[in-house]
């Protein structure tokens, strides 16, 4: 069988630490199968750059690869051209994309200088598997040092619709180095879909039919491959005594009242203050609920340098002082806003312990949180998921109840429904997207990718 080489931004952890998301998990999972390596950033900083010795480890057949930047690649690749342009764009917010013309010089040096490292250590019949909007352009590079090896590409986040692409500068020339790859997969049909048209109608290819098009003498797979998570081992997780331990502790301070959950990091993706006064919104707008049912909001800080992250972060401490000043009553807080991260086994328990999983992106590639709530919850009495139509999950999961989170009279009656929502109805909802969770886990995704790329006729 031929060996997988993974590329990443971030790489890891290799071993299951209790930390890892379900992306790693099924990534280690393939590459044990085959035996390979994981090349990507390390994370550190250093003058040398691109050019520091290679730093490696091993875990049996799978060996981790790291590769320092300078602070000047920091800046223009990862800081820059990846968060504050392509992050920006991908997600439909062309009001927020700063396109500082160095940025994209120094991501496409940053790709160019990956590539040159990661050459030397491939073998002729490796298969290379790429991830997302960090390294678009990094088969192109690899296929100008003559490499012809099988490579796929996975995008996690959105692609937009061409409309929106063409805003950025040299588009064209990044949606043809991305043809460079032999199959470019995507979250959603619509992502796949808005793809194929921009290939098509920006950038020269031809649309074959059956998820291919061409482009000069090559044909590229184009294709949606719905990301899942470790299902199975997520409901476990939550059933686990140290998921009972936060349960007890959740019961306890909640006395017979309700929770509303949403875990996110701070992103303007995630539409944090929308949420926010959505919430408020149902206070006024279904008085029952008042003194009932709370929203508990975790918010790990993410890429906090970055002041538009920094901005929404006062913005929610200010919405949340504002519901709870007007709203709360002695033994009763509205909102609890929490920015910290929680162990993996303590969030599955908060989620089997809350009755609603709010889950509202403005924009998302898929949004595992959505997967990872309605994996937690008990068979014989769900909690209920109240999902934004705009995250890929919503293409999977049209059990739960799908909203439009720039209304909040919307998102409000959504909860509404949630709450007063039959306990046989709840049930037959769940059942129907926990057994879909479980047939399209995390390992089944990366075997259809994976099967498609070996498919590839060379
Ligand atoms: C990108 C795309 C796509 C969150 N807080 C804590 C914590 N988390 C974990 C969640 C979940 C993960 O982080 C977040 O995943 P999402 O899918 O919601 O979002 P992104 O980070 O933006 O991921 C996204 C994903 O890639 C995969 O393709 O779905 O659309 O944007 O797993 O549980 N984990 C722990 N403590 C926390 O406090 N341990």
């Amino acid at each position: 069988m031929a060996r997988l080489v993974v590329v990443s931004n971030r790489v890891g952890p290799l071993k299951d630490t209790g930390r890892a998301g379900g992306l790693a998990v099924a990534l280690v999972d393939a590459l044990t199968e085959t035996g390979g390596i994981w090349f990507g950033w390390s994370g550190d900083v250093s003058p040398e750059g691109t050019f520091s010795t290679l730093k490696k480890t091993r875990s049996k057949s799978v060996q981790m690869v790291q590769l320092d930047i300078t602070q000047a690649d920091y800046d223009g690749f990862y800081a820059g051209y990846a968060n504050r342009t392509l992050w920006p764009v991908l997600h439909y917010r062309l009001d927020l994309a700063d396109f500082n013309r160095r940025f994209e010089q120094t991501y496409r040096y940053v790709n160019e200088r990956f590539a040159a490292r990661l050459g030397p250590m491939l073998q002729s019949d490796d298969v290379i598997w790429v991830h997302d909007y960090h390294f678009l352009t990094f088969a192109a590079d690899l296929r100008g040092m003559n490499v012809t090896n099988p490579l796929a590409f996975f995008l996690h986040i959105p692609f937009p619709a061409p409309e929106i692409l063409a805003a950025l500068p040299n588009a064209k020339l990044i949606i043809r180095a991305m043809l460079a790859y032999d199959l470019v997969g995507f979250q959603t049909e619509r992502d796949a879909d808005n793809f194929r048209r921009f290939a098509v109608e920006e950038a020269g290819a031809t649309d074959l039919g059956d998820h291919q098009v061409r482009f000069g003498d090559r044909v590229i797979r184009v294709r949606a491959y719905p990301i899942g998570i470790d299902a199975d081992a997520f409901s476990k997780l939550a059933m686990s005594p140290d998921a009972q331990k936060h349960i007890k502790r959740l019961e306890k301070l909640m006395a017979g009242r309700q929770q509303i959950i949403g875990v996110d990091r701070i992103d303007y993706s995630k539409g944090l203050p929308e949420r926010f006064l959505a919430y408020e919104r149902l206070l006024k707008d279904y008085p029952e609920n008042r003194g009932r049912l709370s929203l508990m909001q975790i918010a790990p800080p993410s890429r906090a340098e970055l002041d538009a992250y920094i901005e929404i972060r006062r913005e929610l401490e200010e919405l949340s002082g504002r519901v709870n000043g007007r709203y709360a009553e002695l033994d009763w807080t509205p909102i609890r806003f929490l920015t910290r991260s929680f162990p993996r086994r303590a969030l599955a328990g908060i989620y089997r312990a809350s009755r609603i999983g709010l889950v509202t992106p403005l924009r998302d590639g898929m949004n595992l949180v959505a997967k990872e709530y309605v994996a937690a919850q008990r068979a014989e009495d769900p909690g209920m998921l109240v999902l934004s139509r705009f995250a890929g999950a919503a293409e999977q999961m049209k059990e739960a109840v799908i909203v439009n989170p720039h209304s909040a009279e919307e998102v409000a009656a959504g909860l509404q429904t949630a709450i007063t929502m039959p306990l046989d109805e709840r049930r037959d909802r769940w059942q129907l997207m926990f057994d879909r969770l479980c047939q399209n886990d995390a390992v089944s995704w990366s075997r259809s990718v994976m099967e498609d790329v070996k498919a590839i006729q060379r």
